[in-house]
């Protein structure tokens, strides 16, 4: 209301020379809009919204004539006038004037009880001097603060220099190394495929020698468990192989052999598809399992006997280690493939060569790629007009509130945790300054956060004031999961000794 009423009263005459003339006072109205004011020659005053003319006389007489209350600034008469305290000494304001001479004591210098018999004092200079101290007070902060932005943006300055001024030079170096980055990709994966190649053709004919192999191993078992020698191998056979003993009582069960023999009897054929490897693995955990239970009852004997023969017991053992089923022995040898002949290893290591050619321009355009999107990441970013905010770009601030430590990264991402704890809740990553189109660097945007349960994803809006240090402030969360930092910095100082400082209007 009050802004509306300072636009609305911005003097429209302003061009009129107005501290040529001697201009009349009239209560309530500042210097500044006197000229406002002045009786016309035919002594009448037309509302300042233009909505009537009235006589002079009936300016401030205690009654309501304009719409606007523009003709009663000094009375109470109008409900949306303003009154001005000149406030000698202090800083001159207006009040509504529904509060003059309403027996409270507004203006400072009293102006405002003018007609209600109460005495109100003029504390003007009292306040003013006070004013002036706390002034003071800011403008100092405000002046080394100023004096630090002006360093920072020195160096955020230097910093953009020297990233745009390094920019063409990589672009241009990348450009001349890219034909050379792609001749040796090209060569390198042609000698690769043909290392490839003949390393398959190698593995192939290994792995029909190595089937060929297993299968004379299943001939040479099954002969030996074929004991008729029928050429077929039934039930009764195989039960006389104890490894077979599932339950351990001595002797090989009918029941025992039926999982690995569902049919009256095997000929090779399906001896080899349906039997061998599970048999070998069932002889295997045999094995296995007696070199457990004998290692076992020699502790057991040990302990007994008070470790009577050491020497002799750790002999055993050692035997005992050494003794595998050469069974799986011979398959262990079956299934080693052979070294690659000559050629492919010439194969292997021409297209290790290219590949250590590649990868060493492909790591220099790597480099230079990350170096170009640093500098275009700089370019992008808004440091502030004066790029005093880039010497904040990889720093953080923190602070403790309750079982909290929140973090404050200016350009990259704010963090909730529990205090001493490592990692923590996301609370935004940057997203844009949203001080508006007036003061757009006094305030930061954080968004897109961790979820919050039941509620949006977590947010941050960032108030900035200046002060003589880096220091996050306080930190609250007005609404759930939407957090609110403030932050003071140098950074947010601006001249005191520039600034304006308007008292009357
Ligand atoms: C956590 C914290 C709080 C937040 C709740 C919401 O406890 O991130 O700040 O209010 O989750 O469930």
């Amino acid at each position: 209301m009050l802004l509306e009423l300072l636009v609305l009263l911005v003097p429209a005459a302003l061009g009129e020379d107005v501290t040529q003339r001697q201009l009349k006072p009239v209560k309530g109205v500042p210097h500044s809009r006197l000229h406002l004011y002045q009786p016309s020659t035919t002594d009448t005053f037309r509302c300042l919204d233009g909505s009537q003319t009235i006589l002079y006389s009936q300016l401030n007489d205690d009654y309501c004539d304009c719409k606007d209350g523009s003709d009663e600034p000094g009375t109470s008469a109008c409900g949306n006038a303003f009154f001005y305290c000149s406030n000698v000494g202090h800083k001159g304001n207006f009040i509504p004037t529904n509060r003059v001479n309403d027996k409270l004591c507004d203006c400072c210098d009293g102006s405002d009880e003018y007609d209600s018999g109460v005495d109100c004092p003029n504390i003007c200079d009292e306040l003013g001097r006070a004013a002036r101290i706390e002034r003071e007070k800011i403008a100092n902060v405000a002046r080394k603060g100023f004096q630090k932005r002006q360093e920072l943006a020195k160096e955020g300055q230097a910093l953009r220099d020297a990233k745009l001024k390094d920019v063409e030079p990589l672009r241009q170096e990348r450009a001349n190394i890219e034909p050379e980055r792609a001749r040796l990709e090209t060569e390198k994966k042609a000698v690769e495929e043909v290392e490839k190649k003949l390393q398959d053709e190698h593995r192939n004919q290994w792995e029909a020698v190595r089937i060929e192999k297993k299968k004379l191993r299943a001939q040479d078992w099954f002969d030996e468990l074929d004991l008729d020698k029928s050429g077929k191998i039934d039930r009764e056979e195989l039960r006389q192989n104890l490894f077979l003993d599932n339950d351990h009582d001595g002797f090989v069960s009918e029941d025992e052999v039926k999982s690995y023999l569902t049919i009256d009897e095997a000929d090779f054929e399906h001896f080899q598809s349906s039997m061998y490897d599970r048999l070998k693995e069932a002889r295997h955990q045999h094995r296995e399992e007696m070199k457990y239970k004998e290692e076992q009852e020699k502790e057991k004997a040990k302990a007994l006997e008070n470790a009577p023969d050491d020497d002799d017991l750790l002999a055993d053992e050692d035997r005992h280690e050494e003794e595998e089923d050469p069974e799986d022995v011979r398959a262990q040898e079956d299934d080693k493939m052979p070294d690659y002949p000559p050629e492919v290893n010439e194969a292997s290591e021409k297209a290790r060569e290219a590949r250590r050619l590649f990868d060493e321009v492909n790591e220099k355009v790597q480099d230079l790629d990350a170096k170009i999107r640093e500098a275009e990441d700089f370019a992008n970013s808004d440091y502030g007009e004066d790029y005093a905010w880039a010497a904040l770009k990889d720093k953080c601030f923190d602070r403790n509130v309750q079982q909290y430590t929140y973090q404050f990264c200016p350009f990259g991402q704010n963090t909730q945790k529990d205090v001493g704890a490592y990692g923590g809740t996301s609370l935004g990553n940057f997203k844009n300054w949203s001080g508006g189109e007036t003061n757009k660097y006094s305030k930061m945007h954080f968004g897109d956060g961790q979820q919050c349960w039941n509620g949006p994803k977590r947010s941050t809006d960032i108030s900035i004031e200046c002060g003589e240090e880096n220091e996050l402030v306080e930190v609250t969360e007005p609404a759930k999961c939407e957090y609110l930092f403030t932050f003071r910095t140098p950074l947010a100082c601006t001249d005191p000794d520039k600034e304006v400082v308007h008292d009357e209007f």
